[in-house]
């Protein structure tokens, strides 16, 4: 029997209780591969997780092998193929956002250092939990027999949300939509980037969209998406989230026609600090990651680009003692 391990963590949480039927009940693996799903949340989730346990159960998946749930993080990463760390504490009104870092970065070395050890490095890990990159940067630094190249952050929920805004102001559907990628921090200040996009393969639409429309509208609305959705909803964004990590897995694994937008730490691509994950413009085909290089950049978005840089800098400043531990 053909089989993958996915591990899930946070798989008590909002976005964990989404993915997991999304990703069962999805088709990024062949028919014949069965797929053993590792949930891993804290102590106290555990009675949560037995119920999230039984509600899968209760789908009958016919791809389903088996279910683990564990708060220990060393039987929940053991030879999983796939990593998708989702497990974070949220953010409490009056944190800062420092705080935040730190208590995040203290779980993303813990689980780093478990996962160093007890997997291959064909791992694949996908970073969600936020700050998404800084943690993927955690992660890259700690669980150092792991390729850089299998770890990345998700922004496929930033990119997604540009091309939908697009798709509506042109009344378009997302299909019609190709290359507009996302660059830099899964914050408000990523750089969601029409100068290359198309509309139903050409370039025309684009053109002739007003400049404050793209200024003050679509470029703030994409930045600031996750903050409209709680105001809204109350809560923070799951399903749209769930819904990006699998396509996210999905075009790691099958790859994608499109331009991609994923955080990945690579050499001075566009000037760029080796020393982050960062977002960029992306070809994805047979697990391979590569950057298209040599985009016209104009100042205009030069700047844009080096706000979301000099961010990502700054939080890997505030994380720097835990990198030397
Ligand atoms: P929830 O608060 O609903 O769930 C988080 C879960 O993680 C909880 O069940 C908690 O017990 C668990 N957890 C905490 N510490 C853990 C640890 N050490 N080991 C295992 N599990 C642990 O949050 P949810 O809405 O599911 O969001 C999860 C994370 O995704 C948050 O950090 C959130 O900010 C982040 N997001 C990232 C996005 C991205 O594009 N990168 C978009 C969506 C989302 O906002």
């Amino acid at each position: 029997m053909k089989k993958v391990i996915i591990t899930i963590t946070g798989a008590a949480g909002n976005i964990a209780y989404s993915l997991i039927f999304r990703i069962l009940s999805g088709n990024i693996f062949p028919a014949d591969i069965k797929i053993q799903i590792n949930l891993l949340d804290i102590a106290e989730s555990l009675p949560i997780l037995k119920g999230v346990k039984y509600e899968i159960e209760d789908c009958a998946f016919p791809n389903l092998d088996n279910i683990i749930t564990t708060d220990d993080p060393g039987l929940a990463f053991t030879d999983s193929d796939y990593i998708l760390l989702v497990g974070a504490k949220p953010r409490f009104k009056g944190m800062q956002r420092a705080d935040l870092l730190l208590d995040n970065a203290n779980i993303f070395q813990k689980q780093a250092k478990i996962i160093n050890e007890c997997v291959d490095k064909n791992t694949k890990i996908i970073v969600v939990g936020n700050p998404a990159n800084t943690n993927a940067l955690i992660v890259q630094y700690f669980a150092s027999n792991i390729p850089s190249d299998n770890i990345t952050s998700l922004m496929k929920l930033d990119q997604n949300r540009a091309k939908s805004i697009l798709g509506n102001k042109l009344n378009k559907s997302v299909t019609e939509v190709s290359q507009l990628v996302v660059w830099g921090n899964h914050s408000a200040t990523q750089f969601p980037d029409l100068n290359h996009a198309n509309v139903s393969n050409s370039n025309e639409a684009i053109l002739s969209l007003d400049a404050d429309w793209v200024n003050d509208v679509f470029i703030p609305r994409v930045q600031k998406r996750g903050a409209e959705i709680i105001q809204h909803r109350g809560k923070s964004s799951a399903a749209s989230a769930a819904s990006a990590i699998y396509d996210h897995l999905n075009i790691l694994i099958n790859g994608s026609n499109d331009w991609e937008s994923m955080g990945i730490m690579r050499d001075n691509t566009y000037g760029i600090s080796n020393e982050i994950f960062f977002s960029f413009p992306l070809k994805i085909s047979n697990s391979n990651i590569s950057i298209i290089n040599e985009l016209a950049i104009s100042d205009e978005s030069m700047k844009y680009i080096k706000d979301t840089e000099k961010e990502l800098l700054t939080e890997r400043d505030i994380i720097k003692d835990i990198l030397k531990n």
